[in-house]
């Protein structure tokens, strides 16, 4: 609380309507850690609630679900950063598969695959584990999620990224639903596959472990804004493998093992 009241409310509006408009208006902006040193990680998560607030209102959206970012340590140490994050995923972000994709409206988007998680009950912490979060979860689908940083070249630090709604852009998530029981969230192998040549593998554990501990993280956090998993919330895992530059008339794939493949196509 008390680091909170460090800046002001006006300074976090700020930096969430300079956010808004960045995307909006497909520009980059320099990360905010250098103008305001004072930024911290739970400031950022407010900025991030203000964000959320100002797209639902000005693009007559609303909530899906919630994302992990930086699950993995290879990601974090790419990114300089120490921790995963979180970010809130809304409806008009779902892309369809069926349909290409036009890159116009994003500034510098990359592609990477994910684990889509389906909630058929509320998931409330601080003691979530990853047996609740099975239990919780209506079904699982592949999934691949566009993240489209707003910061000069994918500059920034954890409370710059969180405030950026952990780099959200769109998603898209398979139409086959499969029960957590029916696949093996562990070892279930995943193949990424960019104009039909491999770019990357991976296993489902590559997500710290296995992709529910991450949501468990997640859910332990939320809590402490007052905040939870709703039933019906799409939660995309966190990435399993590197994420990819996305180019006009590109294609990608994501095959997990016991799963049906999801492939997109970039329009050109
Ligand atoms: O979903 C992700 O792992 C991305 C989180 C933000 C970091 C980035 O923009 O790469
Ligand atoms: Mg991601």
């Amino acid at each position: 609380m008390e680091e909170r009241a460090m800046m002001k409310t006006d300074t976090l509006d700020q930096i969430a309507y300079a956010l808004y408009l960045a995307e909006r208006d497909v520009y980059e902006v320099t990360k905010f850690v250098e103008r305001y040193p004072e930024l911290t990680v739970e400031t950022a998560y407010d900025i991030q609630d203000k964000l959320i607030e100002l797209k639902c209102k000005h693009e007559q959206t609303s909530i899906s679900g919630l994302k992990l970012g930086l699950t993995s340590k290879a990601k974090q140490q790419m990114m300089g950063v120490h921790e995963p994050t979180y970010g809130v995923l809304l409806a008009n972000m779902a892309v369809n598969a069926q349909h290409p994709i036009s890159l116009k409206s994003l500034i510098h988007p990359k592609i990477e695959p994910e684990i889509a998680f389906v909630f058929k009950e509320d998931l409330v912490g601080p003691v979530v584990t990853v047996a609740h979060v099975l239990t919780a979860t209506a079904y699982v689908a592949p999934a691949m999620e566009i993240i489209d940083s707003r910061y000069l070249n994918f500059h920034f630090t954890l409370p710059d990224v969180i405030a950026d709604n952990s780099s959200s852009s769109r998603y898209i998530v398979g139409s086959q639903k499969y029960a957590v029981n029916e696949v093996d969230l562990v070892n279930m192998g995943c193949i990424f596959t960019q104009n039909d040549e491999m770019i990357a593998t991976s296993t489902a554990g590559s997500v710290m472990g296995h992709p529910a501990r991450a949501i468990a993280w997640m859910a332990n956090k939320l809590i402490a804004r007052g905040q939870h998993i709703r039933a019906g919330d799409i939660v995309l895992s966190g990435a399993l493998t590197g994420s990819a530059t996305m180019h006009a008339g590109d294609s990608f794939t994501v095959s997990f093992d016991g799963m049906e493949s999801l492939s997109v196509q970039v329009e050109r």
